[in-house]
């Protein structure tokens, strides 16, 4: 029998570097910053850090714009830091994988410095241009505002940019760029680190020839062109031919390879990271983060029922070799706790309520947890004003964009505010009234309300954290929660879902139920005896607004 691989149950923790901690005062989060957290870490139970950018960069999309891949970025320390800060990791018995963004850089990249400078030399192939016309080469649309094309008028050339102006798209169809990647995975993987979480890798392989996009798919989906790069041609090829060459080791070590997938689905992700398939090992689908007909910038409340009944779904599409990624929130989208609870979402009843159904979904079901810094909290949205205190491109292009198409600020306003990926990017409340910086914070510092900053969760014995904490012990302690077989429960009731975790030799069994609406609900699956871990009590004939129950069954 093969060994089960360790990303299968392990804790993975998105840290957002630039908003965990500042150790020098300059009021950007930092490497030595995160070191000097990682007891926090091991202390909650996390088996491994995902860092978002950490390289070299202008910062135009905060490190996801990268201008040397092995560089750190001056601002977040040096190369001995992170060197530390692996060693750090590994003593704990932690791993750490780290951002690979590599289907554009920056425009400041030397090969694009190259490219412009001499567009028919080999750097010109390293992107897509297209030679100067009057009209962009195609139709497609940027994620983050206009044409996904911009004039370059020292080169009398068009460049592609799926993302903003200062992110060009790299050409894979180039094996000299892909050379180039996999060589930079090798440097990572000697220094240490543990494997990538890839940024939008499956649009790396594009259409031959860039065709228009379809007009009816891109009001569909919102932007155009993306059929012809979402599940490209050569994908699944590219991305074998990484796994050999640059994530795989002299010794034979393969790095875990995350794939960070928007817009895949679940049959097309199954191709993606199908453990036969040779390519990915997970992937992230973004399928759960808005159920259909809603789109991130939708103001309504997120039904906690269709968290369930989407993993429910995924895991019965899955093949019994294949693992999915369990997430709810990362640094491109809203506090999930946000999302459910609307303008309540400061009732601290309620908060902590949704706050611990989210983690007990999250943590008893088959798939491998990412929790995103703050979500242990039970963080909310930040209460912004003003788009002046935003950072992010996206909504700062979006807001003018909006507002040039006629739309009243107000209206613009609460758009932005219904999906601004900063309302997850404010730095971490680590006490009352602060404790990221020693200076002014790049982004307005986070206002967590009483009792939810890290210090005073970890004193609160029934806190959010403290249930996280239990949660993940309890998942390690007890293989059925974390590998076991997961039977869902029907119960005939909407808003009550129940499901059992059974251990293989039926040894161990685990009833995990929730209440997913904001009312009291019938508790509807009988059981016998059973030791709750996570709940009232007893199992009284109700169940609480959001409440959630763990219990130890007897074995039959
Ligand atoms: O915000 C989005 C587009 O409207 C998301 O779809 C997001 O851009 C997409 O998930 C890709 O995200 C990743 O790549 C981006 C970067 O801005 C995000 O922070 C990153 O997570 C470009 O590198």
């Amino acid at each position: 029998a093969t060994e089960t691989p360790w990303w299968k149950e392990a804790i993975f923790y998105q840290v957002y570097p630039r908003s965990f901690q500042d150790s020098d005062g300059d009021g950007i989060g930092d490497l030595r910053g995160i070191n000097s957290r990682l007891d926090y870490l091991a202390w909650l139970g996390i088996d491994c850090l995902w860092l978002s950018p950490i390289f070299d960069s202008p910062n135009e999309d905060m490190g996801y714009d990268v201008r040397d891949y092995r560089a750190i970025m001056a601002e977040m320390g040096t190369m001995a830091d992170m060197e530390a800060l692996i060693k750090g990791c590994h003593e704990r018995g932690m791993r750490i994988i780290l951002d690979l963004v590599v289907n554009h850089t920056s425009d400041q990249h030397d090969w694009f410095q190259a490219a412009l400078a001499d567009p028919e030399g080999p750097y010109g192939e390293y992107y897509f241009l297209r030679p100067g016309s009057a009209q962009p080469p195609n139709n497609w649309e940027s994620f983050f505002s206009g044409s996904a094309w911009r004039y370059l008028p020292e080169a009398d050339r068009w460049a592609l940019h799926l993302f903003a102006p200062g992110q060009l798209d790299l050409n894979w169809d180039n094996p000299g760029v892909r050379a180039e990647i996999a060589d930079i995975v090798q440097f990572w993987r000697a220094k240490g680190v543990d494997g990538f979480r890839m940024d939008v890798t499956n649009y790396i392989s594009k259409s031959p020839g860039l065709p228009d996009g379809n007009e009816f798919i891109g009001q569909l989906i919102g932007f155009r062109g993306i059929e012809h790069y979402f599940y490209g041609p050569k994908l699944h090829e590219y991305l074998a031919e990484l796994r050999r060459d640059g994530f795989t080791s002299p010794d034979g070590q393969v790095g875990v390879m995350v794939g960070e997938t928007p817009g895949i689905g679940v049959e097309t992700g199954r191709l993606l990271s199908g453990a036969e398939r040779g390519a990915l090992d997970l992937v992230f689908n973004f399928n759960v983060l808005e159920p259909p007909g809603k789109i991130r910038w939708d103001d309504y409340r997120y039904d906690l029922a269709y968290l369930i009944e989407f993993y429910r779904d995924y895991l019965t599409r899955v093949s019994s070799s294949d693992w999915i990624a369990l997430f709810v929130e990362n640094h491109d989208n809203p506090r999930m706790i946000s999302k459910v609870l609307g303008s309540a979402d400061r009732d601290p009843v309620l908060r902590d309520a949704v706050g611990i159904a989210i983690a007990t979904i999250q943590l008893t079901l088959p798939g491998t947890p990412f929790i995103f810094q703050g979500q242990e909290t039970g963080s909310v949205n930040q209460p912004f004003f003003d788009i002046g205190e935003l950072r992010d491109v996206e909504s700062l292009n979006r807001y003018a964009e909006l507002l040039a198409a006629g739309m009243s600020e107000e209206a613009a306003w609460a758009q932005i505010m219904a999906g601004s990926r900063d309302h997850a990017r404010t730095p971490l409340a680590w006490e009352t009234g602060g404790g990221f910086t020693t200076g002014a914070a790049w982004l307005a510092e986070t206002v967590a309300g009483p009792g939810y900053s890290v210090a005073e969760q970890r004193a609160n014995p029934d806190s959010v954290l403290n249930v996280y904490r239990r949660l993940i012990a309890l998942r390690r302690e007890h293989p059925a929660l974390a590998t076991g077989e997961v039977t869902f429960l029907a119960s005939g009731q909407r808003g009550y879902a129940a499901w059992l975790r059974t251990s293989p030799d039926g040894a161990e069994r685990w009833l995990v139920e929730v209440n997913t609406t904001g009312r009291r609900i019938a508790r509807r699956i009988p059981e016998g005896p059973c030791e709750i871990v996570l709940g009232p009590p007893a199992r009284g004939a109700t169940m609480a607004p959001y409440e959630a129950v763990v219990a130890r069954l007897r074995p039959r």
